[in-house]
């Protein structure tokens, strides 16, 4: 394991809190029909995103799904240019023309997110072959959900991954659902992690709630694509607190269920960690402080800004030109 200094430790538990701010702030404008579009919210699964991200380097990509906003937050991306997006603006990471399942940010590694269930699978596996091939040291990752892993992608992509030794990271953020239905009701067997001895490849199992264990379980992926070995698979289990999208009030799910998990919250956690440690906790309330005033600023900022011109709605979604003549 690679242990974490006392600021990494700090910058993990910062944006843990980033994460889980921003989302519940959204979660309130939402409320009040304020942000325009849906929303797939993040809260509870922070420590994946975190965890993963704090084990990479900035020029290492990662790849993620209709559920970006932490992993985008966790890789870099600033909170202005995610929420300006969301409210369609032209300083949008995308100009506003993405919204909330298409956050980008290259310059950090954020790669164009994919609302198409289990394809960026597929396509991390091809940005880490091109790494293999050119000879570039770095590593790509993918994040998808359980219910992703039911998806053809998943097995052509890990399969590719596999026999090519592609400097890849597979990332299942086993959150119990997708959409409404449970894991067991779609997957026969108990770990998704048990996958990888068909490809090949190390399955590991990790507490997607324990932002330490998740760091560790990437790091020692991560060490493995960089040294030529190939993939990993890593089943991070986990649960959303929130409903699917929005829109959905999650009855399918039980009070006492939801309680339980949230018993074992990751920011709880290593905050406790922190403080029964060297940690001052006055420290971690003026962070946490700090953090709430960013993400004041960050919405603020979004729904005050200029709207996108008209005139550039199809750039640069088309290609300026595909025929030479
Ligand atoms: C190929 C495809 N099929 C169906 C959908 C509709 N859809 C969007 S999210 C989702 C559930 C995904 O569940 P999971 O992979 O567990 O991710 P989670 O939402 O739990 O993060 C579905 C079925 C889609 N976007 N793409
Ligand atoms: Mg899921």
């Amino acid at each position: 394991m690679t242990p974490l200094t006392t600021d990494q430790q700090l910058n993990a538990y910062r944006g843990m809190v980033t994460i889980r701010r921003f989302e519940d702030h959204l979660y309130h404008l939402f409320l009040q029909g304020l942000v325009p579009g849906t929303l797939h919210q993040y809260q509870g699964q922070e420590a994946v995103a975190v965890g993963v991200c704090s084990a990479l380097r900035p020029n290492d990509v990662i790849f993620s799904t209709h559920r970006p906003v932490g992993h985008g937050i966790a890789k870099g991306m600033s909170l202005e240019s995610i929420a300006a997006e969301l409210w369609g603006k032209a300083a949008g990471c995308v100009g506003g023309k993405g919204g909330q399942m298409h956050l980008t940010d290259i310059s950090v590694g954020m790669m164009p997110s994919n609302a198409i269930v289990g394809a960026n699978i597929l396509i991390a596996t091809g940005a880490a072959l091109g790494f293999k091939l050119r000879g570039e040291d770095r590593v790509a990752v993918s994040f998808f959900g359980d219910g992703a892993s039911n998806i053809g992608a998943f097995h052509e992509g890990i399969n590719l991954a596999a026999v090519k030794d592609a400097p890849v990271v597979f990332i299942c953020e086993n959150n119990q659902y997708a959409a409404s239905t449970h894991i067991s009701l779609a997957t026969k067997i108990e770990n998704i992690a048990d996958r990888a001895a068909g490809y090949g490849i190390p399955g590991v199992i990790v507490d997607g709630m324990d932002v330490l264990a998740v760091h560790e379980a990437a790091t020692n992926a991560v060490e493995r694509a960089r040294a030529g070995e190939g993939p990993t698979l890593i089943e991070a289990k986990t649960y959303r607190y929130m409903g699917h999208s929005r829109g959905d009030p999650g009855k399918y799910r039980t009070e006492e269920e939801l309680a339980a998990w949230r018993e074992r919250d990751p920011i709880e956690r290593f905050r406790q960690l922190l403080a029964d440690g060297e940690i001052d906790p006055a420290a971690l309330d003026a962070m946490d402080a700090q953090v709430a005033q960013a993400v004041e600023d960050a919405v603020q900022f979004a729904m005050s800004a200029p709207d996108p011109d008209p005139a550039g709605a199809t750039t640069p979604v088309y290609a300026e030109s595909v025929n030479p003549s």
